[in-house]
């Protein structure tokens, strides 16, 4: 079965939604660490109107531009990397951020962002990125971006844990605002 990127793209979207949101959506189970079996998965997808097979989920997988899933060791379970609202325990490590990181949002937050800091909603952590054209993308999403510089070295320093996750994502509780910068337009 061929299905074009289009099509691919639709799925993934889908399956961020099942795995990080809302596993009810298709009556599919999601373990404590996120997990769910990959032929159950299948099944239900199909079941609910999602036509796709073993392949196709191992394409999305291997071919997701932010490597949004993860296959365990024997590929019997499938789960988001990361971006999850419900209560899963993706066992992080913590990590020592990099000096910088960045945000990118969008003006009409910035206004409680500053007064509150970066906060995370309705996700388990504030994202932040290492590069700058990531932070770019992720603003874009919502319009035209605004890029924020993350003191994350000293924040690091003041006792403030990070973690990586599994696709390159730096993950905090909250970034306060002392520890934020706007960055000026190069
Ligand atoms: C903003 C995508 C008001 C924050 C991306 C952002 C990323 C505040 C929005 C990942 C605020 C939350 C995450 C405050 C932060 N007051 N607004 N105090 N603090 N905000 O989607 O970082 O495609 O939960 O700036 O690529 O945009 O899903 O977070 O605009 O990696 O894999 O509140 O989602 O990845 O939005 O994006 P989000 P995000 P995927």
């Amino acid at each position: 079965m061929n299905i074009t990127d289009k099509e691919k793209i639709k799925l993934s979207k889908f399956l961020s939604l099942v795995l990080r949101h809302s596993p009810e959506t298709i009556n599919i189970q999601l373990d404590d660490n996120g997990w769910t079996d990959v032929s159950n998965l299948i099944k239900q997808l199909n079941a609910n109107g999602r036509k796709i097979t073993q392949s196709i989920l191992k394409e999305i997988v291997a071919t997701s531009d932010k490597k949004r899933f993860a296959f365990d060791a024997h590929c019997r379970k499938i789960r988001a990397n990361q971006g999850h609202s419900v209560a899963v325990n993706l066992e992080l490590e913590e990590r020592t951020p990099p000096e910088i990181l960045y945000h990118g949002t969008v003006e009409k937050y910035l206004g409680l962002i500053w007064q509150k800091g970066l906060q995370k909603q309705s996700r388990h952590h504030v994202h932040l990125s290492s590069n700058l054209e990531t932070a770019k993308a992720v603003g874009k999403r919502r319009g035209a971006p605004v890029i924020l510089e993350v003191l994350s070295g000293e924040m690091a320093a003041a006792g403030m844990t990070f973690f990586l996750s599994e696709n390159g994502v730096w993950l905090t509780d909250h970034v306060p605002v002392e520890f934020l910068w706007p960055r000026s337009e190069e």
